[in-house]
């Protein structure tokens, strides 16, 4: 497991906007490393990097505490990362927080997919910065940063990067176009699709358990999602919907990790609605949603349609809940019922109401009604029954020619 000095440098004329390492120590948790120590300094521009002093202070740690890895919470040129490689001992690695995030991934990449656009990810963020990388290929094992996806170092020569990366793009390129094709038959079956997006660890593919009944991989860390899980579920006194389960977002998600994504993050772009998920029970809630914010802008999904829930609520007592926001327990079930219902009345537009009588004789109306109405009151009569349904909106006008308004006789 890697030692990790994490650094941190604000903005010296804001240092109210100091940041706050707490969420990058749980990245490097979540990349298999341990954090010994901490360096940081206020800079009237954040990318000089580190002073001379702090520096020295940085290097005397490093030897210290036996330091492998130095991690930058703010993103390293180059050039700076050289700067302080010179600086530190032999054989401790400089890397920022963009290469944890993508160290990260790599980790939890299971699919094809998700493997090879991981790698795509890494291969770009590296290239510009290989001069600076030097030496660590020979390290067994791998620490955070040289880490490919599975068991595979990452590759390190110049010109089969380049190969590599062309290689790579070009399967990503055929996977995402078969992704388009079951992307166009879902949308076929007019089906609403509704995706569960948010800040990473706050419960998305629990709630998603608890409205699907499929149980996804979950767990108090981050990035425990990465591809896209679609289930079809029936909404309560509405109909069929299709729910994603997507990838967490995280406060300036690396751009390559977007680019690379492209395909999976196209499942958000083209969903109907959008639950942003909020955990209520996180004191930076409303910085995750900042940062969901960010996310949605730079993927093109700013403005679609979006439902709020805060989740986790069986953590927070009534009084401290801001009482406009939807409320749930995805682990004790607490609010679902009103959160059904919102979703239902979101998801209206997409279907209608109609009431109709169907004669018991109308075998063909019926099989129509089965598969494609969802009842919501019935009351069978001696000639046949009237229904209460929502049907989908663009099978509605062949419904009204079913319905016999007045009752046959
Ligand atoms: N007490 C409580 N814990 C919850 C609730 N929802 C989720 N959790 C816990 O929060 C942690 C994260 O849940 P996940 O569902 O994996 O979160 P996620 O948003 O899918 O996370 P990533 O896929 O990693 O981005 C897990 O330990 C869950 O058990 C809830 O309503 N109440
Ligand atoms: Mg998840």
């Amino acid at each position: 497991m890697d030692r990790v000095i994490v650094v941190s440098l604000w903005d010296a004329r804001h240092p109210l906007r100091e940041v706050q390492l707490e969420e990058l120590v749980g990245l490097v948790s979540a990349a298999g490393g341990m954090v010994v120590g901490f360096e940081s300094q206020g800079r009237d521009n954040v990318r000089q990097g580190l002073g001379k002093g702090a520096l020295e202070r940085l290097a005397d740690q490093v030897t210290q505490l036996g330091v492998d890895l130095v991690v930058s919470d703010s993103e390293l040129s180059p050039s700076l990362a050289a700067g302080w490689t010179a600086a530190l001992p032999p054989n401790v690695r400089v890397v920022d927080r963009t290469q944890v995030i993508l160290d990260i991934f790599a980790r939890r990449a299971s699919t094809r997919e998700g493997k090879l656009q991981v790698e795509l990810a890494q291969l770009r963020y590296l290239l510009p910065r290989l001069s600076t990388f030097g030496g660590s290929s020979e390290r067994s094992g791998g620490g955070i940063g040289t880490r490919g996806p599975g068991e595979t170092p990452l590759e390190l020569d110049r010109r089969r990067i380049h190969k590599r990366i062309q290689t790579l793009q070009e399967t990503l390129d055929a996977v995402s176009s078969e992704r388009q094709v079951r992307r166009q038959r879902r949308r076929e079956t007019h089906i609403p699709q509704v995706a569960l997006v948010g800040y990473t660890n706050v419960g998305k593919s629990t709630l998603f358990g608890r409205l699907s009944g499929y149980s996804p991989l979950v767990s108090d860390a981050l990035f425990v999602t990465l591809d896209p899980t679609v289930r079809r579920i029936e909404v309560p006194h509405y109909g069929p919907a299709l729910v994603f389960d997507t990838v967490g977002f995280v406060d300036r998600l690396p751009h390559t990790l977007v680019q690379a994504f492209h395909a999976t993050l196209d499942e958000v772009r083209e969903a109907d609605l959008l639950v942003e998920v909020v955990d209520g029970s996180n004191g930076r809630a409303e910085e995750q949603r900042r940062a969901t914010d960010q996310v949605l802008r730079e993927i093109g999904a700013e403005s679609l349609d979006r439902m709020v829930v805060y989740t986790q609520a069986d953590k927070v007592p009534e009084p401290e809940r801001q009482d406009s926001a939807l409320w749930v327990s995805a682990v004790t079930g607490d609010g679902i019922d009103q959160f059904w219902r919102a979703l239902a009345e979101r998801l209206e537009i997409w279907r209608e109401s109609l009431t109709l009588f169907l004669p018991w004789t109308d075998s063909q109306g019926w099989q129509a009604v089965s598969r494609h109405a969802t009842i919501l009151s019935r009351e069978d009569e001696e000639e046949g029954s009237w229904l209460d349904v929502t049907v989908p909106t663009h099978r509605a006008e062949y419904f009204r020619t079913l319905s016999h308004p007045h009752k046959p006789g």
